[in-house]
């Protein structure tokens, strides 16, 4: 069976209003993409963040970051930059990536084991490097790469 259809015919002049407002009703406010992103680690053995995709449209991009740690702090890093993952500017002693060094669009700071943080910043189309910079972190593999398009 055919699902019935209802029409309350509005009052003249307001048919176009309505419709509209239908329309923008089911539109998400600010629709963008969304980006699941899971900080683990083996302790201070080995680290690392995995992402729910690899490339995202340019626009307002949403963060859903799960630090799935059992004890560890984490953070989240947003940095705009063309050089690979592992060759990033480090300073050995602050055993960190110079952020002085780095374009940062963004960040969410210490997220606490078992804890969640959400980040949306704008972006626009390029390569993006996303990193914590907790002591040695990104050096034990708490880093990976997202490419925005038009
Ligand atoms: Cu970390």
């Amino acid at each position: 069976m055919k699902p019935a259809t209802f029409i309350v015919w509005p009052a003249r002049g307001s048919v176009l209003p309505a419709a509209v407002a239908i329309i923008i009703a089911t539109i998400p406010a600010r629709a963008g993409e969304t980006v699941g992103v899971t900080l683990a680690d083996q302790g201070m053995e080995s680290m690392h963040m995995d992402l729910s995709t690899d490339h995202i449209k340019a626009g307002n991009v949403t963060f859903n970051v799960t630090n799935s740690s059992q004890n560890l702090v984490h953070e989240f890093v947003v940095v705009k930059s063309d050089t690979p993952i592992q060759a990033m500017k480090y300073n050995q002693d602050e055993k960190e990536v110079d952020e002085s060094s780095l374009e940062v669009v963004n960040e969410i700071d210490d997220i606490d084991p078992g804890k969640s943080g959400t980040l949306t910043v704008k972006l626009e189309p390029g390569s993006y490097v996303l990193l914590c910079n907790k002591a040695a972190h990104y050096k034990l593999g708490m880093v990976n790469h997202i490419t925005v398009t038009k």
